[in-house]
């Protein structure tokens, strides 16, 4: 799926600003809110998750709908000449798009894009526009939401109790932010367009070649009536009924041009049809904290496209991860899209001051947990040179955690048939719109199936075997895949991501949920489960390890949630991962502290950043300066 941009041919609109917002008292849709202005609205900024924006525990844990609304007006012209799009970059969790009052689309899930051609439905002057969204999570969303506190402690006691009031219970550790959180935007296009571009490197030496596919259509039917919008779900390329809209023809394949530009705008390359493949001669490399992006320009008829693009390759050849043909390292974080007040609000100035902290620290990569970042984040990445593992919104398919009684009590096993998730379709959907959308970015070096799921219990090999499928299917470049996979899987033969994972990726707390504050013997059961994996002969990285940590508690004995226990901590798990060479990598939990359900396990959120929410380096963050600067990205341990 295309980002949208400005070119030559296409206009993009931004819907960013300050939205009327109502909270549903039950009554939104039976009486048809969207069907007029809302009666007192409140105020309220998008893109952002509302939570955090108004005060009162009832508004930041209002449970079910919200309404959102604005007016938007096309230019005549625009409308009579153009295909003209509504995008939605991210309504969490579930949104629907009505426009003066009628229904075009509804999309499930919070974190990948959609949208609607809306041309045909717009008139002279304002038009009413409401979004309705829903935050409600249960066993058929990703993420999960449990029946109860997955933070009860593990007490029988605080997870077998009701509350009265409505609530969502996340089955996963971060604050369940809600609303229009990513950028809303009109964009057009002609109306002979292209939809979308695949693009697949392949380097050979100096050189590098590339295969590409443009998918081209258009909305006029053969009357010249513009078409039906496709409505939800998503349009998929394959379905029939977008087949249907194709009106490729060969003299169109003619009419499809693809240009490679190098930095310096001058052009390296030129290719004509909407497949096929280009050579680079000597082509400057992507490569980690090092980038370099070529333009792709293209164009089918009036249409033009364009889009920033680095030439890389990532492989697993025994114990080692490559890219570009070396043993890379993977030095950096878990990361959460959080900060104050936008929650997981699209907020630009905190990625570039957060890849900015990434660098002075000599990190070099991150995982996307535990959803799809930002496309605005992904080019970023792109431009910055980081390497990104790409995870989708499965986080939660575990009712094994708070002790396994998240059910008021009752134990459910996760892939029970009959009361277990209800998540598998979905899952291949987010998949699929997951690879869809960043399947193009050379910062991508992974897909992260699933986060600390079940992947231990009876089922779970049916459950993941045809989405690990599914994903190479669908990925051109056939990324490596895994899952990270959580504490109480045990060791190779139990786990199935010791099967099923390219990259074993581990989330392991030795020193802290397991072992805190025995750092010593920790330390040995660490070495001991690292022998057992070393066995796989595949790779294996740590993608979470980490101890909450208070800024400012200091103590001269490092007791638990003091700064000096967390310098500790890992330098003891350093410690034991330098004397493996098939560990590969290394990303902390987390980057930075970060928001919460409230639960006795947490102090006003998660405390396990090496920076705090507002970005100011606890000791840790120090020491892993002078860590990761001296470790190289290529060839460490492999001399
Ligand atoms: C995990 C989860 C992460 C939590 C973290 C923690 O294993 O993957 O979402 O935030 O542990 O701090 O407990």
């Amino acid at each position: 799926m295309l980002y949208p941009v400005n070119t030559s041919s296409r206009m993009v609109v931004d819907l960013s600003g300050i939205w009327n917002f109502a909270l549903d008292n039950g009554k939104g849709f039976t009486e048809k809110w969207y069907e007029r202005p809302l009666e007192n609205p409140m105020t309220m900024p998008v893109p952002s998750s509302y939570n955090d924006l108004k005060e009162g525990v009832s508004f930041r844990d209002h449970y079910g709908w919200v309404f959102y609304q604005r007016n938007i007006s096309v230019p005549k012209l625009i409308r009579d000449t153009q295909r003209i799009m509504l995008r939605c970059d991210a309504v969490t969790h579930h949104g629907i798009v009505y426009l003066n009052g009628k229904e075009l689309c509804r999309h499930e899930g919070g974190f990948l894009p959609f949208e609607v051609e809306i041309g045909q439905e717009l008139h002279d002057g304002d038009n009413l526009l409401t979004i309705a969204v829903s935050n409600i999570i249960d066993y058929s969303t990703l993420p999960v939401g449990g029946e109860s506190s997955m933070m009860g402690g593990g007490s029988p006691v605080g997870n077998a109790f009701k509350s009265e009031r409505k609530i969502n219970n996340p089955n996963f550790d971060f604050f369940n932010y809600c609303g229009l959180t990513r950028p809303v935007r009109i964009y057009t296009t002609p109306k002979a367009y292209i939809d979308d571009i695949t693009l697949k490197p392949l380097i050979k030496g100096k050189d590098a070649g590339l295969l590409y596919e443009i998918a081209v259509r258009c909305t006029e039917s053969e009357e010249g009536n513009v078409k039906a919008p496709v409505t939800s779900p998503m349009p998929d390329s394959d379905s029939e009924e977008t087949k249907k809209s194709e009106c490729e023809t060969s003299s169109s394949k003619e009419e499809c041009t693809v240009r490679i530009y190098d930095e310096k705008r001058k052009l390296v390359a030129e290719s004509f049809g909407t497949k096929g493949s280009i050579d680079i001669k000597d082509v400057h490399l992507w490569q980690p904290l090092n980038a370099y992006l070529y333009d792709i320009e293209v164009t089918f008829k009036e249409d033009v496209y364009s889009l920033p693009y680095g030439f890389r390759s990532v492989e697993v050849k025994g114990d080692k991860f490559l890219i570009n043909g070396r043993p890379f390292y993977f030095k950096g974080y878990g990361k959460h899209e959080d900060t104050f007040p936008a929650g997981r609000g699209i907020n630009i100035p905190m990625y570039v001051k957060d890849v900015s902290l990434m660098k002075w620290q000599g990190a070099n990569s991150f995982r996307c947990s535990h959803y799809p970042y930002s496309e605005e984040m992904m080019r970023l990445a792109d431009r910055e040179g980081l390497v990104v593992i790409d995870e989708t919104t499965a986080v939660g398919i575990n009712f094994d955690f708070g002790g396994g009684a998240n059910f008021h009590g009752k134990k459910v096993k996760t892939f029970d048939k009959e009361h277990g998730v209800k998540t598998f379709e979905h899952h291949k959907d987010v998949i699929r719109d997951l690879i869809k959308r960043d399947k193009n970015y050379c910062s991508v070096v992974m897909w992260n199936i699933a986060n600390e799921p079940d992947s231990y219990s009876e089922g779970a090999y049916e459950y993941f075997e045809p989405l690990f499928k599914l994903a190479k299917e669908l990925d051109p470049e056939k990324r490596p895949c895994t899952l990270t996979s959580v504490q109480f899987a045990g060791g190779p033969d139990k786990d199935i991501s010791g099967k099923l994972s390219d990259v074993i990726c581990l989330n392991r707390y030795y020193g802290w949920y397991f072992g805190g504050p025995d750092l010593e013997g920790s330390e040995k059961a660490l070495r001991n489960e690292l022998s057992e994996w070393a066995k796989t002969g595949k790779p294996l990285m740590f993608t979470e390890y980490g101890a909450d940590t208070v800024m400012g508690f200091h103590d001269t004995t490092p007791v638990m949630f003091t700064e000096e226990y967390q310098l500790e901590y890992y330098k003891m798990n350093n410690a034991v991962f330098d004397e493996f060479d098939f560990v590969v990598g290394e990303q902390v939990w987390n980057f930075a502290d970060f928001a919460t359900s409230q639960s006795i396990m947490r102090v006003q959120g998660n405390k396990k950043g090496l920076f705090t929410r507002d970005r100011k380096p606890k000791l840790a963050a120090h020491y892993f300066k002078e860590r990761w600067t001296k470790i190289p990205d290529f060839d460490y341990k492999t001399k």
